[in-house]
């Protein structure tokens, strides 16, 4: 099997890659990624012999055409992934997210290509705190940030490709991912790198809004149970039952990392901050028999939190100028 990956020098799609190429021997992979500054070689380390890394862009149909009509499946990780950033500069969000995804389904339209569109919870909004409901494949979509509504729309492009086209697709919304190869723009490795450095971690807000933790590894082999056996067209939520509130996370990692608790600071909040996201994977482990391999959340920081600490030369080049970015629009409120 030929897949291309489209993404795979980044987060999740690197780690998709290590995956692929440690259980499945039998299937060929290249990577299509732009290398903005959220792509990393160094993320293919240890696998470069085994997977051919293609420098372009998912936009571009010159590129995209003949990789697609080469390949057996094609997997689409790419995007512009940081809420932040969406808030600060919502073009390459549109352009990446809506016109790549696009141009990927015209291509796999016209070469009968199989197609995974990686997605996220985000695309349904946010729920209450006290609200009982969960995100399941029927939640109306309802998104809050230029970040969300772009996946928003390149999912809906997805459905009416399948309906109009009969694109051979799948989609899967997964919620919040932690591991190794994160960028130390998100919430996780910032605060890690930060302990590292000796600065307080920073709480946006009140540090009540809740996120649905999943172990990457376990989000990427729910995208191959889906590839394997998903039912053509349709849409899988994939969650692990890991709802946390973001003051909690921060005072497990400075207990994990050996310091006081209470260690953090209260900092501007993020405009337009989603309260809560919680995911209802039941379609996924009943109808696809994926279940998560983590056992808990905290043992899943704990690795992570070793990985950061043995795998400075992978994120110190990133980590100055991410914090310099943010100093400019954050301040220590509390
Ligand atoms: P990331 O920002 O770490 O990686 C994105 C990768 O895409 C980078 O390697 C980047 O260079 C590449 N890229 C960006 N624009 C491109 C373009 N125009 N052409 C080709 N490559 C381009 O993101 P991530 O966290 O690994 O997210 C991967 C996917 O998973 C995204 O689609 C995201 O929406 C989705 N998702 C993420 C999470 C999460 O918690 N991180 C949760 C659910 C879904
Ligand atoms: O320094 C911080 N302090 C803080 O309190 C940062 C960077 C974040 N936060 C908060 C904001 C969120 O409530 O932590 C939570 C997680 O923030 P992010 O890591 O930015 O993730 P989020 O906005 O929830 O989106 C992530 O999950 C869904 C990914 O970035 C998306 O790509 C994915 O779709």
């Amino acid at each position: 099997m030929r897949i291309l990956v489209t993404g795979g020098a980044g987060f999740i799609g690197s780690n998709f890659v290590h995956l692929t190429v440690a259980t499945r021997p039998d299937v060929e992979v290249t990577v299509l990624d732009a290398m903005t500054y959220a792509g990393s070689r160094a993320s293919l380390a240890g696998v470069d012999d085994r997977v051919r890394l293609v420098e372009g862009d998912v936009a571009d149909a010159s590129v995209v055409d003949p990789l697609v009509r080469e390949s057996d499946a094609v997997v689409h990780f790419a995007a512009e992934s940081h809420n932040d950033n969406s808030l600060d500069d919502p073009w390459p969000f549109v352009q990446t997210n809506l016109v790549g995804t696009f141009t990927l389904l015209e291509a796999v339209r016209r070469h009968d290509v199989r197609y995974h569109h990686i997605s996220t919870d985000e695309v349904y909004g946010d729920l209450e705190l006290d609200d009982p409901a969960r995100f399941t494949e029927t939640t109306p979509y309802n998104p809050s940030s230029p970040y969300s509504s772009t996946k928003a729309g390149s999912d809906l492009l997805v459905r009416a490709w399948v309906r109009s086209f009969g694109v051979a697709a799948t989609i899967s919304n997964c919620s919040n991912n932690y591991g190794p190869r994160q960028h130390v723009e998100k919430f996780i490795p910032r605060q890690i790198t930060n302990v590292i450095d000796g600065v307080r971690p920073k709480l946006y807000g009140d540090g009540l809004n809740v996120r649905d933790w999943i172990h990457v590894d376990d989000h990427n082999r729910a995208v191959w149970t889906i590839i394997d056996r998903g039912a053509i067209g349709e849409t899988y939520l994939i969650g692990a039952d890991g709802e946390v509130d973001n003051k909690t996370v921060v005072r497990d990692i400075l207990e994990l990392m050996g310091r006081g608790a209470d260690d953090y600071d209260h900092v501007t909040d993020r405009p337009g901050h989603d309260r809560r996201y919680a995911i209802d994977s039941t379609r996924l482990r009943t109808e696809l028999g994926w279940t998560p391999e983590f056992g808990s959340f905290r043992d899943g920081l704990a690795a992570t939190i070793e990985w950061y600490r043995d795998n400075e030369d992978w994120w110190r080049p990133m980590k100055a100028a991410t914090e310099e970015k943010y100093a400019a629009t954050q301040t220590v409120v509390a």
